[in-house]
């Protein structure tokens, strides 16, 4: 009975001293991920559904999509960087992958820092190394450089008569030629940020952006096979540059 009274009385301690001003809380962060077109939010309730006009006027539905993050890291003013382990293959057809991270625990500081990876790096790209993704059918073909997807995106457009015709956005590593390849994926990396007291940070891909900048993308041109199509890789990865904001609130 003594013990438990006296942890009890450590623990008030403890707790009492957090809380006192001048011995800095840590920081609790949580990232979650969402999609959007031009702002209006996108969900699997819309697929096969709602219509989407791109930037080159062709009239869209979207019946799938899932990429991939990771090599998340938060960095604050102290010059730590923090790297959250592991990815997220997010799956619009299930919520539980919309979360990166819930109440991760950081040092007390001012995070003012994210960076990620769409897709893996070089380092992380590795074929077939990871059975959860080799469950989830997300493997790119070898003879296209090996490792995986970065994204897949599907559905349907209409052509020049009106007619709906299916359309595969597959993102990965470029083949530029007979076994040559060339890394494809995108560090995006977020440096205006003012984080020192819990919040949570939502990583917003803007879907629209895929079909937008630099490179108005044509449906009717671009809608299949494009996975061995370097030029379409290249492309994909110019408009990738600007697809992913960072919003965040405090909790
Ligand atoms: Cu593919």
């Amino acid at each position: 009975m003594k013990k438990i009274a006296l942890l009890l009385a450590l623990t008030i301690a403890f707790v009492g001293c957090n809380n006192d001003d001048d011995t800095p809380a840590n920081v609790v962060i949580s990232i979650n991920l969402s999609q959007n077109w031009d702002g209006t939010s996108v969900t699997a309730s819309d697929f096969g559904t709602t219509e989407y006009t791109n930037e080159n006027g062709e009239i869209l539905k979207i019946t799938k999509l899932r990429y991939l993050i990771s090599k998340v890291t938060l960095y604050n003013s102290f010059g730590d960087a923090i790297e959250l382990e592991g990815y997220n293959l997010v799956d619009l057809t299930d919520d539980n992958t919309f979360v990166f991270t819930k109440n991760a625990v950081f040092p007390p500081g001012t995070y003012n820092r994210i960076s990620f990876v769409y897709g893996f790096n070089e380092e992380d790209n590795i074929d077939a190394a990871y059975p959860d993704l080799n469950a989830a059918s997300w493997n790119w073909p070898a003879m296209l450089g090996g490792g995986y997807h970065f994204m897949q995106l599907e559905g349907t457009y209409k052509d020049t008569n009106g007619d709906p015709q299916i359309y595969a956005y597959h993102n990965g590593t470029a083949r530029a030629g007979i076994g040559v390849f060339e890394q494809n994926f995108i560090t995006v990396d977020i440096d205006d940020l003012t984080i020192d007291d819990d919040a949570t940070i939502n990583i917003n891909m803007n879907i629209a952006e895929w079909f937008k900048n630099p490179n108005t993308w044509d449906l009717n041109e671009l809608n299949g096979s494009l996975m061995g199509n370097y030029d379409a890789q290249i492309m994909m990865n110019q408009n990738g540059q600007n697809v992913f904001s960072i919003a965040v609130e405090t909790n």
